[in-house]
């Protein structure tokens, strides 16, 4: 056992950062790349683990890790994601409380890798029934299905998560996971139908095409052509990703649909449908002249009959109501009786959009009906225990930076704000409790700038809401309004008019961002003519209808009848009528005009659900850094690496950390642990028993005289001891370990000597 700990526990730098005696960013930033150069990938500022991704195997992740880790405390051992797993699960099991691990890092930082590892030591080290080696199956499995429909080749990262997941394990009362459930957030459906040069679309479009288990007569049921035939994934010119084996990739992520209760029925409508978006892209449309005398529209139609009927036949619709729903808008004005509707042509431009939206909402839904069938799948009845694990995309600034990039730094200034709270409050609030002594540090406290962003009615996001109600309103008018309402707010600039218009600038925990307000409305909106819908619910298909049937329980909630406008009102009456059972009808035709349920009102919603499950848990960080944009093992990128340090706010979280104590623990625990190391000591406190604090100050006192500890590095709380630094105990942790082995060999001998 110590010879596998050795190569990982060599004193390259300091394995947690409160022990610098230089304390600096600079000193911070060399210490970590001293230990990354070194192959120490892991370094810790108290309980936050820093990971930084060392772009090569490093063989630290075998069952002799896991073994190793298991039930070990921090200060035992160097630092490793399996501590921070391990930490969570003994937490759980002794606290009784749910926990939570915060995984954050900018892209291709190795944040997914590290909810995988923690998954797996967690599967590792419980055991249990064949029901719970079934919910470890389902745990694991659901990673490359959901990789598959999520994860794409960007420039950044090969394997990039173009969603957010919360996954949160539940536990029996004997430790053993008994379920889990899947939340995610945010996909960028804009990627199914275009994406940059060099990036790909979604992984499973191209494992379906590499024809990695598919018979012919597969292939012919899905219509399926060569990559290269398809716009939607010509364009960038990128078929292959590095290290990717897409057919290989497509049996796991068949098996995994297998493991997860999909049935080969299901299976098939799903490959249909993706063959379906991927021809949808195929279809181009022809301008026709008005043929109505008294019209001046002209209209277009479908070019590709082939096509169109090829796609209608894949997604079992009527293929002339699929070009009329392309091709034109049904519109309904009145109200009650006086209800009017009439159909009015799209020109060539509208339907192309209206097309490209309807692929991307079917793929979407798609990935929500396959997040809800894992969760179907691993649901169970009773509340427990959780441990959720969050890998959520990091902050962007990109060189133009649009309504995608506010939605998710909007995330990451949250949880930046619960960081602040959770660690930084949490801790002043415990030394004011047990009556320590200490001096509070200066935090910047990122409130103003989340309530910038999210407050009723003068936030952002609810004038952008706004304006999309507005007929008139668009990209512009928006930012005249957030010119105007935000001009005076600490966290938002107007740009000078003499750099680039369409922009505004939020000034975020992490540094200034300028938005580029195109899009925003229209991404906000996020609309699906209810032709579409319609069209979607009439087919054959059940699983097309389906996804389109459902409706987030959120949203649901947020319904308010009284608000609901007669347009609304009158198309859900009418869709009853047609036999649609209530739910579906609330499902098929959006809520209210006043309050229409957008992209960024329905992101907002799902924020404040993850921040609330967040409060309820103890939390664990972890910080992820990307050495260098190159993807080369032992590269470490200054300017790159001091960037993103700055961005995870770890040189405050160092400030604070070193101003307070790393240690704090009741005194019946820090006896039942330590009671050994001074003959004082031992063998009167064994198990922590008589009073635990008298023990624990005599034992402190015996430390004192031995140079182990200084007086002014611990003081006694109420209930529980605190330790400022981590060296004493490093020391104690030794001495704990030399005492556990010569008491072993005494045991031993004298056994010998009586047998
Ligand atoms: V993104 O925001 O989803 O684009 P992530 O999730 O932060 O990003 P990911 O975990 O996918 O990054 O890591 C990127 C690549 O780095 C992986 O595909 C691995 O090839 C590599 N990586 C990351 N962590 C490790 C590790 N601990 N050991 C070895 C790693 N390789
Ligand atoms: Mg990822």
């Amino acid at each position: 056992m110590a010879n596998i700990v050795r190569p990982i526990n060599n004193k390259v730098g300091v394995d947690d950062l409160v022990m610098l005696t230089d304390v600096s960013e600079s000193a911070l930033n060399n210490n970590l790349e001293k230990r990354y150069k070194d192959g120490l990938i892991y370094t810790s500022i108290g309980p936050v683990l820093i990971s930084i991704n060392p772009y090569k195997q490093l063989g630290i992740y075998g069952q002799e890790y896991i073994n190793l880790y298991k039930g070990k405390h921090e200060f035992e051992i160097p630092p490793h994601i399996y501590s921070v797993a391990d930490r969570a699960y003994r937490s759980l099991l002794s606290e009784k409380e749910n926990q939570c691990i915060i995984i954050s890092g900018e892209s291709g930082s190795g944040k997914t890798e590290a909810s995988k590892y923690i998954m797996q030591y967690i599967a590792s080290i419980t055991g249990g029934n064949q029901e719970v080696e079934r919910v470890k199956n389902l745990i694991l499995e659901s990673n490359p299905l959901l990789e598959a429909f999520g994860n794409a080749k960007t420039l950044r990262n090969n394997n990039s998560s173009r969603f957010g997941k919360y996954m949160e394990i539940q536990f029996n009362y004997a430790g053993n996971p008994e379920g889990g459930r899947i939340t995610n957030y945010l996909l960028e459906k804009s990627r199914v139908v275009g994406q940059t040069e060099g990036e790909r679309n979604f992984h499973i479009f191209y494992q379906l095409l590499s024809g990695g288990g598919l018979s012919t007569e597969e292939k012919n049921k899905y219509s399926l052509l060569t990559v290269e035939q398809y716009n939607y994934l010509s364009k960038s010119k990128s078929y292959k990703a590095d290290g990717i084996d897409d057919a290989q990739a497509f049996a796991a992520t068949k098996k995994a649909m297998k493991v997860v209760g999909i049935t080969d029925d299901e299976q098939s409508q799903i490959f249909k449908l993706l063959s379906a978006i991927l021809l949808l892209g195929n279809l181009s449309f022809s301008a026709t002249q008005a043929t109505n005398k008294t019209s001046t529209s002209a209209g277009c139609v479908v070019t590709e009959k082939q096509i169109l009927s090829t796609i209608a036949s894949l997604m079992s619709v009527d293929a002339s109501l699929l070009e009329q729903s392309l091709i034109s808008r049904m519109i309904t004005t009145g109200q009650g009786a006086r209800t009017s509707s009439y159909r009015v042509p799209q020109t060539v431009e509208q339907a192309l959009y209206t097309r490209d939206a309807f692929a991307k909402a079917v793929y979407s839904k798609i990935f929500d009906w396959l997040v809800r069938s894992i969760n179907r799948s691993m649901e169970v009845k009773v509340k427990g225990t959780v441990i959720g694990v969050l890998d959520i995309y990091g902050f962007e600034i990109f060189k133009n930076n649009s309504f995608e990039q506010f939605c998710i730094n909007y995330v990451n200034e949250t949880l930046q704000q619960i960081f602040i709270d959770l660690t930084l409050k949490t801790e002043q609030k415990e030394y004011v409790e047990e009556g320590i002594k200490w001096e509070p540090v200066d935090y910047v406290d990122n409130k103003p700038c989340v309530e910038l962003v999210e407050k009723k009615p003068l936030g952002i996001l609810s004038l952008l809401d706004e304006e999309c109600l507005f007929p008139e309103g668009n990209d512009n008018s928006l930012l005249e309004k957030l010119n105007k309402h935000f001009t005076s707010h600490s966290h938002f600039a107007k740009v000078p008019l003499t750099a680039k218009t369409g922009q505004f600038i939020i000034n975020h925990y992490a540094g200034k961002v300028h938005y580029n307000i195109e899009g925003f409305l229209d991404k906000n909106r996020d609309t699906l003519f209810n032709d579409l819908v319609l069209l979607a619910t009439s087919s054959q298909s059940s699983l097309l209808v389906d996804i389109f049937q459902y409706v987030a329980p959120q949203a649901l909630e947020e319904e308010d009848p009284s608000m609901m406008s007669n347009n609304n009102k009158a198309a859900r009456d009418r869709l009853q009528k047609s036999g649609f059972a209530n739910q579906q009808a609330k499902s098929l035709i959006p809520t209210d005009k006043k309050r229409p349920i957008t992209a960024g009102f329905q992101f907002k919603s799902q924020v404040q659900a993850l921040l609330k499950s967040l409060y309820s848990c103890s939390p664990h960080y972890i910080r992820c850094i990307k050495p260098n944009e190159t993807k080369r093992q032992l590269e470490w990128d200054d300017d790159k690496c001091a960037q993103q340090v700055k961005y995870l706010g770890l040189f405050e979280n160092l400030l604070v950390r070193r101003a307070g104590f790393c240690y704090r623990q009741t005194y019946q625990k820090f006896m039942r642990h330590f009671y050994t190391i001074t003959p004082k000591t031992w063998p009167k406190w064994e198990g922590g028993k008589d009073d635990p604090k008298r023990g624990s100050e005599i034992l402190l006192e015996q430390l004192v005289q031995q140079s182990i500890i200084k007086k002014s590095d611990y003081q006694f709380g109420k209930s529980k001891i605190f330790i400022r630094i981590p060296q004493p105990l490093m020391t104690m942790e030794e001495k704990r370990q030399q005492r556990l082995e010569d008491l072993a060999t005494m045991i031993q001998s004298t056994w010998r000597m009586y047998s």
